[in-house]
């Protein structure tokens, strides 16, 4: 049994570390340089491979993501037509949550407003609301969604929540489907995006989704560049119809120097790093998985090729 490591994104020590303390006889070969005969490889574990890399090895049984979005692999035309998993681990849905809060947060307490005022050397006293009174919005009620609502709910704050099908998490107020997406929306006052990018959500934050909400509101995108229409965000924070926003992915990351969103006044720029998966804490689920595929069942955190996700 041999296992293929690749990514040019997360060092493969502190994940041989982790999946030998599991499955200490697993042979880990990390690409490109330890690959060997290509015909020996298992399973592969990766993050962004090349695109037509994974159609090489002829004995591949499946394909296990380091990410929680698939949507880069499934773009490969190449990829194998195997069981794909998803990362579901309890570092990143924990660290997404903290993320969200911190950044929910940071635009109720206006620190958004307070960081403009202090650079134009203005003392500017705003008391914020009470978190009761504040409206968050979760586009995606999934593995991390639903853990960003929890969190903020038991911080005070309103929540609601759209997913494709009916939620039932105990506080949050459920909408589905594309029929509730404007009720939804006209009371998010701080609207987050975690929805996976497919063909039916990419776009999905543009002028139409921000003229539904109230004016003047908040968005914080954590899901992926491609939901997001730069230039409708841009306008809408030129006519005030959103105030601020809190962006953690793009459309090419990094973006070129040429984005006007790194010196915007009302945009806070991070790396990609809202969440982070810790090989610790999702080792046991991986090799659960290696195990699965070994053996023939399903795997767990299957991805649905044909939904996108
Ligand atoms: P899940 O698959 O667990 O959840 C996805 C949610 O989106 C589900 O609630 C699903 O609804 C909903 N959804 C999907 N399509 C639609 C649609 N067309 N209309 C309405 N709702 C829809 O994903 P995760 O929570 O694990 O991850 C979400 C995304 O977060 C990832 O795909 C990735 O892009 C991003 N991400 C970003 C990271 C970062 O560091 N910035 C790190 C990790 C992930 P239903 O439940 O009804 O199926
Ligand atoms: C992602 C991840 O999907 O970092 O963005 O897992």
């Amino acid at each position: 049994m041999a296992l293929l490591f690749l990514s040019e994104a997360d060092p493969v020590e502190p994940w041989r570390a982790a999946l030998l303390a599991e499955m200490p006889d697993l042979d880990i070969r990390v690409w490109p340089d330890q690959v060997g005969d290509p015909g020996d490889i298992d399973v592969a574990f990766v993050w962004k491979p090349p695109p037509g890399e994974l159609a090489r090895y002829p004995n591949l049984r499946a394909i296990l993501s380091l990410g929680a979005g698939i949507d880069a692999l499934i773009q490969d035309d190449t990829l194998p037509d195997l069981p794909l998993a998803r990362m579901v681990d309890p570092s990143m849905t924990s660290t997404m949550a903290d993320y969200i809060l911190l950044s929910v947060l940071r635009h109720h307490r206006h620190f958004d407003l307070f960081e403009r005022e202090q650079r134009a050397g203005r003392w500017t006293f705003v008391l914020p609301k009470r978190p009761e009174e504040r409206t968050v919005g979760i586009l995606g009620l999934g593995e991390l969604g639903a853990a960003a609502a929890t969190r903020l709910l038991d911080h005070g704050f309103n929540v609601r929540g759209w997913s494709r099908s009916k939620k039932t998490i105990k506080g949050v107020q459920s909408f589905h489907g594309q029929g509730q997406l404007d009720n939804f929306l006209e009371a998010a006052e701080i609207l987050v995006c975690l929805l996976p990018l497919t063909a039916d959500t990419e776009g999905i934050l543009n002028a139409a989704l921000f003229a539904a909400l109230p004016k003047g509101a908040c968005l914080i995108n954590a899901a992926r560049g491609g939901h997001l229409k730069e230039i409708d965000l841009l306008d809408a924070l030129e006519n005030g119809q959103l105030s601020a926003a809190t962006l953690d992915v793009f459309e090419t990351e990094p973006p070129p120097a040429t984005s006007p969103l790194w010196l915007h006044e009302r945009v806070l720029m991070t790396p990609h790093v809202a969440s982070y998966c810790s090989p610790q804490t999702a080792a046991k689920g991986v090799v659960e998985n290696i195990k699965r595929a070994l053996s023939g069942k399903p795997l767990r955190n299957l991805v649905d090729r044909n939904r996108g996700y």
